[in-house]
């Protein structure tokens, strides 16, 4: 909903005396004020900001028993852990300090809100660093932003600082993020300049007390284009010097930056590379800058330079030689998979193979590859998943590129507010399972009446739970990646070849179709990426009979008339998924139509006109896949299987002529169709 219906709602609501509270989607999770609350809440005597916070928040909406909150030593817990007992006066929330009693407040309140009982707990985060990745530019786009523009207005700060500052703080610290790197990685070195430090430093103030610390995307070439340099060369002491006196104005105006992200060499953005130095030396020359301040360095490991014919295996050889030369306070941000968050890819190998050097896992919230804002896909399976194969407790730290934008809802599409959620609540809590995630964002978000009927709220979460993979049948299953159009991502162009373009990014060089089979060939008789994985996980995918199914097309070129485990040919199978992945959006849209009467309305029109886009989106993936791979198999389309509508022709001459900052319109949608 746009900002001036929210506002002729907000106004007819006072016209006509009827509930001034009407559904935008602006409160998140969150609840606003409970006018029926008689909480008794005890405080300690404090002039901590934070502290006022969790006061705030608990007064306005705690259901529970009178509640004391104390600060008191246990070492347990940490900065940031609390934990909620009873003693002879009753429920406590303790902590070592104040930041440990807002979540801990936070965490009382999702139990009143889920309408949980109380849980008497411990809690402390699995990492320091939890942070969101924003690919904000200054200029208001966002990069794969799909919610509308920037909530920073860097035009009107330092003067001016917009509430949604201290609302977004607000939405990040209940569900446990505690850092915000505000720019595109693609960044400009501008963000650096004393100018827009100024502009930083008001965003910081508002963050603080919610315990979120800022970090900025450095460009390294920024001695250069900021400064003068004739060169940023990180072994030139002039280029060290450049950045420590940066490091100092920073900290003077932000005490607790939190430090630096670099994308180096990657895609065009300058890096030590450059200047025949190694990604370390550059991470490293820029650690010591934040080094007497406490900040760190987080250094992408997304690079695809083409050192091997496989870009899967390509980060993997540029990164894994360096194990150990990196400094203890720089991080290698390493994407959850080898090529570039695709609905599915299996764990990229770098994890585990840098025993001495400090590695996170960067997951993206924004959907560039699942839909855009116009599809539903709850992506906490997708981390899961991840989570099943790399040990959370082998990371130092977890980032998630942001979905949120100056969209009243924040997310765009509804329910794309759960990701955000749910990656917050694994970067707190790895261990959480996607359905307890769900359980607790469900009824707070849509705000069903208590006695909506089981049958209904359990279709709601089946419809989150199984979205994720409804987008990798409709999309690109068996380990299919990258059949994406060009640039925009957003719909099927499995044939897509841009003359001059770099092969690896085109769909070709990932699927290679051909008469004999589909699939890229990395066992050991192809590229043998498998060989950069775990001796056994490494024999387990080498082999097309072990290979789980829904990698095998992302390890072998498997014959279209191969038996897959359902003893459907290769044809057959990849036919039947595609369908499948269509069946489960129409499913989707059944169990949303069944919770009708106990949505809002606006919240209620607004899904599912965004499902009915979903739908027929997932149709257009179908039948041009297979009409495309149809080509290579020379298989019918079996009976099971809806015959397409559209010929390939006219599906290849669909052209949405969006830019990479956008979301296409469902109107855009229809004038193609
Ligand atoms: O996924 C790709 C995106 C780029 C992005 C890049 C990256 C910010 O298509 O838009 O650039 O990854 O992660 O650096």
């Amino acid at each position: 909903m746009n900002k001036l219906k929210s506002l002729i709602l907000a106004v007819t609501a006072i016209l006509t005396g009827s509930a001034a509270w009407a559904y935008d989607g602006s409160c998140l999770w969150l609840s606003g004020a409970d006018n029926d609350n008689q909480a008794v809440i005890t405080v300690p005597k404090s002039k901590s900001p934070t502290v006022a916070i969790a006061a705030e928040e608990l007064n306005k909406s705690w259901h529970g028993e009178p509640l004391r909150l104390e600060i008191k030593r246990d070492k347990h817990l940490g900065n940031e852990g609390f934990r909620v007992y009873r003693d002879k006066k009753g429920l406590v929330l303790s902590a070592n300090n104040d930041l440990g009693l807002l979540y801990g407040s936070y965490a009382l309140l999702r139990d009143n809100a889920a309408g949980k009982a109380i849980a008497l707990r411990e809690e402390t985060p699995a990492y320091n660093v939890r942070v969101l990745n924003h690919w904000d530019n200054l200029d208001g786009t966002i990069e794969r932003g799909y919610s509308g523009h920037s909530i920073w207005n860097w035009d009107e700060l330092p003067d001016v600082v917009s509430p949604r500052y201290r609302e977004y703080a607000r939405a990040n610290a209940s569900v446990g993020i505690n850092g915000v790197v505000l720019n595109n990685v693609n960044a400009s070195s501008k963000i650096l300049s004393a100018e827009y430090l100024a502009k930083v430093a008001k965003i910081a103030d508002v963050f603080r007390p919610y315990g979120i610390k800022v970090y900025l995307s450095a460009n390294f070439a920024a001695p250069m284009q900021l400064g003068g340099l004739k060169t940023a060369d990180p072994l030139e002491p002039e280029v060290a010097a450049w950045w420590k006196a940066k490091a100092d104005e920073i900290y003077k105006l932000i005490p607790d930056f939190g430090g630096f992200l670099v994308k180096a060499n990657s895609e065009g953005q300058p890096g030590p590379c450059d200047f025949d130095r190694t990604h370390a030396e550059g991470a490293n020359m820029m650690a010591r800058a934040l080094k007497p301040h406490g900040g760190i360095v987080m250094w992408r490991a997304f690079v695809y330079s083409p050192a091997d014919a496989d870009r899967a295996k390509q980060a993997y050889i540029e990164f894994q030689p360096l194990d150990g030369k990196f400094d203890d306070n720089v991080i290698v941000q390493i994407k959850n998979g080898p090529i570039d968050f695709q609905p599915r890819e299996p764990y990229s190998p770098l994890f585990g193979a840098m025993p001495q050097t400090d590695q996170m896992v960067e997951f993206q919230v924004t959907q560039e590859y699942l839909g855009h804002s116009n599809h539903i896909a709850y992506l906490a399976p997708m981390w899961t998943e991840f989570f099943d194969y790399v040990s959370p407790s082998s990371l130092k730290a977890i980032a998630g590129v942001a979905n949120v934008g100056n969209d009243t809802n924040w997310t765009g599409h509804p329910m794309a507010q759960a990701n955000w959620y749910a990656f917050g609540r694994l970067a707190w809590n790895p261990q959480l399972s996607s359905e307890e995630i769900i359980d607790e964002w469900m009824p707070m978000t849509l705000n069903y009446p208590e006695n909506t009927p089981k049958e209904v709220t359990d279709g709601l979460k089946k419809m989150m739970l199984d979205s994720r993979e409804a987008v990798v049948d409709y999309m690109m299953p068996l380990g299919l990646h990258h059949l994406f159009a060009f640039g925009h991502h957003y719909g099927p162009e499995p044939w897509c070849d841009i003359k001059g373009g770099r092969p690896d990014w085109m769909p070709p060089y990932y699927h290679r179709a051909d008469s004999a089979g589909l699939g890229f060939n990395r066992s050991s008789s192809g590229s043998n990426a498998v060989a950069q994985y775990p001796a056994q996980l490494a024999k387990k995918l080498d082999d097309i009979n072990t290979c789980p199914e829904e990698f095998i097309l992302w390890f072998h070129h498997v014959p279209w008339d191969f038996k897959m485990k359902s003893g459907a040919t290769l044809w057959q199978e990849l036919c039947n998924r595609y369908q499948s992945g269509v069946e489960s959006v129409e499913t989707m849209q059944r169990q949303w139509t069944a919770a009708k009467p106990y949505i809002d309305p606006e919240l209620w029109n607004d899904v599912n006109e965004r499902l009915m886009t979903q739908a027929r989106d997932a149709n257009w993936w179908r039948e041009g896949c297979l009409l495309y791979f149809q080509q290579f198999s020379g298989m019918p389309i079996p009976d099971n299987v809806t015959p397409p509508v559209h010929t390939l022709d006219q599906l290849k001459g669909i052209k949405l002529g969006i830019s990479n900052y956008e979301c296409p319109t469902p109107e855009l949608l229809n004038s193609k169709r």
